[in-house]
């Protein structure tokens, strides 16, 4: 009853409505009254939960006069006040709640039966009975009844919370025979609570032991106690304190000690003086207190023991663990141990690792470690409390993973092949291999070295390709040359443990390309190419020789090639086409030929690279010699009129001249001339120079006839070149032959040995029917071979020639020179009368003009000779000198040049 009234006090004041209140204790004052209509019977017997239209809390205190006036007294509340307090409801009873709440005080010490409430039965109380049952109709549990006069709740015995919290009631109106007139009422009745239960340890003595270098405040033994009060109120508000600590050294207040948590930890001035204390032991006498703060309260008591450990918080060596490790896994490696109690051990590894620790402060690792993935690890241990804190620093320590060769080389990979240029110096870098090793650096596991495996040495070759340095990788080009447009795969095994036999290899691979260059000139296939003969008249353009070059060269842009001239063509006769990138040239003429300016040429042509040229220069190769012979074109000879004619009297003597047949153009040749088919004999022709004459007298020919023959002209050197043309000859009747020798020459004189002049010979006949026909007149001696020798005519002018002496001496005497003369087609003879005698001093004939005239008699001649031969005595002497002087100049200027003069 005094806790009852206790609760009362602190119950404050009632707020106006008694709506809400924050203290449980004040339940009592609070029905929740909910407003419904009332179903009908009916209805309520098929249903028992019929839905709430409409409702509204409404709360229904007790009148402010009872309640809230109600000041809270040490005096015990009569029982007639609950009475009455519990009965408001029913003031309204057609508002019938919907649950009823009611708070009953645990260890009730008054009157029984208590009322707790007036039940909202309805007004017009149908025959019935009132029927209490438990919640969902089992059987009403506790001490409850219903007053079925009054209709009150009420209460028959005094209640234990701890026992029983609460009660779930309902109510119902029920007919005899079990149908439901009313409800069912829910009531629920809350036990409150009464501070009547003892705090309680949970152990009579507690043992813990704490370890020398604990962190202050951290707790290390965590005490337990229960109170069966309820729980959330001050009944159960539990604190805990340390009311003495034995021994009090070296300070009285070693520990510290949570008054909520019953956290034991060792105080600030603890951990500082508590290496100083004796390893031993402390007790510790401990309170737990209910009501929190409050000075009243249950309590208890118990002892706590502690004991005080040495430190085996230590660190650890660094662990080296091997790689690969074929152990049953987790295996454990290390252990720490944290001498204080209460421990709980936690493993954090960094990186994070397979790193496990278990409650003994075991450490294993829980599957293989990989070097190569995480060579080192540092793990820290923790020593921890059941809340998670540490007690102490963390432990660190190394785990070194130790290497184990199970990582073979790894050649990089490398991109492209590896382009080298033909004909590089032996030595050259060619590249640079590399592999990785994986396993522990600086370790012979991952010492590599380079083995070369292809290409291999050539058979009876000396030295290799390449070489390869073993140590750094290091490829250069060996002493045997390369070739370009060679692909060469470079096979190099890269073995760890230093080239040993069980160390790992692989295989790195280079490709490697001999690039070309342009160390070959191109070279022509036939440098000295068959004399190629041309005739002279081939036309400019023509093809003379086509010439091929090859290039060793692969590149494409390293064979091509240009072609020129060099030499054996200043004349610009030749000339070469050839399309660019082609390997054969054309030698075409450009110019005439001429067989008479160059009878023969030697063309040089030369090849050469359009890219410049690596190397030695072009050899002998890179020119060709083309010879180029020019036939001789002969055109056959050609005659200057295609057919001739002569008209010739039939009384022309032989040897007469009719015509001379030439060439048309003066050529630098010899015509030899013939005639075909002079079948009468009638004519002759000069082989050389072509003149026509009459061979014999023509007998048989008639006037009025033509006889044609055919004159051929063959070439002296190439008798197959020929020509010819016909000669028609027309005869013609004879001359009056006899008025032609009547014509009187003039008698001339001419003196011997051969002086400069001669007789005019006069063709100009008297007869009228030539003489006035124009055209020149030609002279020839006649045929006898003695006046042939002895004279010669010299040409004056048209109608007129010299007759001269042929001979330097000719026997004086008088002589009848027959001289031929003919004007058109006519033919007549002259016979020239002329005297030659000796010539005087004066290169004149001795004789006096006029005496040489008709035969001298004998007594003239014999005395002309006897009076002349004083005189002749006389000029003996003279003429001798003279004479002497006259063959002098004989014997300087031969006779044959010396310039005519017109005989006076
Ligand atoms: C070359 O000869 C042809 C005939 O053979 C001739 O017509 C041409 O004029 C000549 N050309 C030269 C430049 O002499
Ligand atoms: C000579 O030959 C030519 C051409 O064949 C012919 O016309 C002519 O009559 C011939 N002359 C003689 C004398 O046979
Ligand atoms: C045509 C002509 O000039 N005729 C002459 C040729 O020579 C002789 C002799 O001198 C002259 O008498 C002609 O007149």
């Amino acid at each position: 009853m005094l806790l009852v009234l206790s609760y009362m006090l602190s119950a404050g004041k009632c707020h106006d409505g008694g709506r809400a209140s924050s203290l449980g204790g004040l339940r009592v004052w609070r029905l929740a009254v909910g407003s419904r209509t009332i179903p009908e019977p009916q209805v309520l017997s098929s249903r028992r939960n019929p839905p709430v239209k409409s409702s509204t809390t409404l709360a229904r205190p007790c009148p402010s006069v009872l309640a809230c006036s109600v000041r809270p007294t040490l005096t015990m509340v009569p029982a007639w006040l609950w009475l009455l307090c519990f009965s408001i409801p029913q003031a309204f009873p057609e508002a019938q709640p919907a649950e009823l709440s009611v708070e009953v005080p645990e260890n009730y010490g008054g009157n029984f039966p208590l009322y707790l409430t007036k039940l909202p039965l309805p007004h017009e109380k149908p025959e019935g009975q009132i029927v209490l049952s438990g919640d969902s109709g089992i059987p009403a549990e506790g001490p409850f009844a219903v007053d079925s006069d009054s209709g009150f709740l009420v209460v028959t015995s005094a209640l234990d919370r701890e026992e029983q919290a609460e009660y779930k009631l309902q109510v119902t109106l029920e007919t005899g025979d079990g149908y439901v007139l009313w409800g069912p009422q829910p009531v629920i009745v809350h036990v409150k609570d009464e501070n009547d239960q003892v705090p309680q340890f949970s152990q009579t003595i507690y043992r813990a032991q704490l370890s020398q270098g604990t962190r202050p405040g951290i707790p290390f033994l965590f005490l337990e106690a229960s109170d069966g009060d309820a729980p959330g109120t001050a009944n159960s508000d539990l604190q805990f304190h340390v009311l003495s600590q034995t021994p009090a050294q070296p300070s009285s207040d070693m520990f510290q000690l949570e008054p909520r948590r019953g956290a034991l930890a060792l105080s600030p001035e603890g951990s500082t003086s508590l290496d100083r204390a004796l390893e031993g032991s402390y007790q510790l006498l401990v309170q737990v207190k209910d009501m929190g703060d409050q000075a009243i309260g249950h309590q208890a008591t118990a002892t706590i023991e502690v004991s005080i450990v040495q430190s085996t918080w230590v660190p650890l060596e660094p662990i080296h663990l091997a790689e690969n490790l074929k152990v049953p896994y987790p295996h454990p490696i290390a252990q720490v141990h944290w001498s204080g109690g209460n421990v709980h051990y936690h493993l954090e590894s960094q990186p994070p690792g397979p790193f496990d620790v278990d409650a003994d402060g075991k450490l294993y690792v829980t599957m293989e470690l990989d070097r190569e993935a995480q060579a080192e690890y540092l793990l820290q241990a923790w020593a921890q409390n059941s809340h998670g804190e540490d007690y102490a620093k963390p432990l660190e320590f190394h785990v070194v993973v130790t290497d184990e060769n199970d990582n073979p080389p790894v050649c990089l990979p490398r991109g492209s092949s590896i382009s080298i240029p033909e004909l590089s110096a032996p030595g050259t870098e060619v590249t640079q291999l590399l592999a990785e090793d994986a396993d522990a650096p600086g370790s012979p596991n991952s010492h590599i070295v380079y083995q070369l495996l292809t290409p291999e040495p050539q058979k009876g070759a000396e030295g290799r390709a390449f070489a390869l340095d073993p140590t750094s990788g290091s490829v250069t080009l060996g002493t045997v040359p390369l070739q370009a447009g060679q692909d060469i795969l470079l096979q190099v095994l890269a073995i760890d443990l230093a080239g040993a036999e069980e160390g790992l290899s692989s295989m790195c691979e280079v490709e490697i390309t001999i690039t070309d260059i342009n160390d070959h000139a191109p070279e022509f296939t036939i440098s000295q190419i068959e004399p190629v003969s041309l005739p002279e008249d081939v036309e400019p353009g023509t093809l003379v020789a086509t010439l091929m070059a090859t290039d060793a060269d692969l590149e494409p842009a390293f064979r091509l090639m240009e072609f020129a001239i060099e030499a054996g063509d200043k004349e610009g006769i030749f000339g070469l086409d050839w399309e660019p990138g082609s390997d054969h040239v054309q030698l075409k003429l450009r110019k005439n030929l001429s067989y008479e300016a160059i009878p023969h040429h030697k063309v040089v042509v030369v090849v050469r690279n359009v890219e410049k040229l690596v190397g030695p220069g072009p050899g002998p190769e890179a020119t060709a010699t083309v010879t180029v012979l020019v036939e001789r074109v002969m055109l056959p000879p050609k005659l200057d009129q295609e057919n001739y004619e002569a008209s010739v009297p039939i009384s022309t003597p032989a040897g007469s001249h009719l015509l001379t047949i030439q060439p048309s153009d003066p050529m630098n040749r010899t015509l030899r001339f013939s005639l075909v088919n002079d079948s009468e004999g009638w004519l002759c022709i000069k082989e050389v120079s072509g003149e026509v004459h009459t061979a014999q007298s023509l007998q048989g020919a008639q006037p009025g006839d033509t006889y044609t023959v055919l004159v051929e002209a063959q070439d002296a050197d190439e008798p197959r070149l020929s020509a010819s043309a016909a000669l028609v000859v027309h005869f013609l009747k004879p001359p009056p032959a006899p008025a032609l020798t009547l014509a009187p020459m003039p008698t001339r004189f001419l003196c011997t040995p051969r002086q400069d002049y001669g007789v005019v010979v006069s063709g100009l006949s008297e007869d009228p029917n030539l003489a006035s026909v124009p055209g020149p007149y030609s002279f020839a001696l006649g045929p006898n071979p003695t006046v042939q020798r002895d004279w010669r005519l010299q040409p004056l002018n048209d109608s007129h020639a010299y007759l001269i002496l042929a001979l330097h001496w000719v026997e004086p005497g008088e002589y009848e020179v027959p001289v031929v003369v003919s004007h058109n087609a006519h033919t007549w003879q002259l016979l020239v009368q002329v005297i030659v005698c000796r010539c005087n001093v004066e290169g004149r004939c001795l004789r006096k003009v006029g005496r040489m005239k008709g035969m001298p008699t004998k007594l003239v001649a014999v005395g002309t000779l006897l009076g002349t031969l004083a005189a002749i005595g006389f000029f003996l002497i003279l003429i001798f000198t003279h004479l002497a002087l006259a063959r002098k100049k004989d014997l300087n200027q031969p006779a044959d040049s010396m310039p005519l003069k017109v005989a006076v």
